[in-house]
């Protein structure tokens, strides 16, 4: 299979995020923080990250991308072939009931092809992303530091106070 899924915890994916973290709400799609890097103006394809959260009982799909600011927008993952790093699209992107899927550095990212500004940092650009059943929803991307503390695809969930931590 090529997508990948991440499932974590709802309570640590709360903590996660800094004050100035923000959020959409689609239906059941919850969309949290999306960041890109700044890029000087000589850079012509950028990527963006955010968090999607399924918290419906019905697969979602995300099916595209797109960006005022970008001649075109595809999503992306990384993936290891013969001991290499490469890219490859992702027509479909499946959001499993009751998970999230995390794009991040190394992983998925909304990759920005023919980039017409620079990304500067505190600025903010819209992105629409569309969904297979749930429509379509314009999100603003903040330009700056990646989330203080990422929930990355390969990082374990670490819960300090586990052996009190029930099951739920
Ligand atoms: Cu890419």
């Amino acid at each position: 299979m090529l997508r990948k899924a991440l499932s974590t915890f709802f309570c640590a994916a709360l903590i996660a995020f800094p004050a100035v973290a923000h959020e959409y709400e689609l239906g059941e799609l919850y969309i949290d923080h999306p960041w890109a890097r700044p890029l000087p103006p000589v850079v012509p394809s950028g990527a963006a990250y955010l968090r999607i959260q399924n918290r419906g009982a019905d697969t979602h799909t995300l099916l595209a991308a797109r960006s005022p600011i970008a001649d075109k927008v595809e999503v992306h993952e990384h993936v290891h072939v013969d001991g290499l790093m490469k890219m490859q699209q992702v027509e479909r992107l499946t959001i499993p009931a009751g998970e999230t899927v995390t794009f991040a550095p190394g992983g998925y990212h909304l990759m920005m092809f023919g980039l017409k500004q620079p990304l500067v940092a505190g600025e903010r650009f819209p992105v629409t992303l569309v969904f297979e059943k749930a429509g379509s929803i314009e999100v603003e991307v903040m330009i700056g530091d990646a989330p203080a503390a990422p929930v990355t695809q390969e990082a374990p969930v670490v819960e300090p106070e586990a052996d009190q931590h029930h099951h739920h």
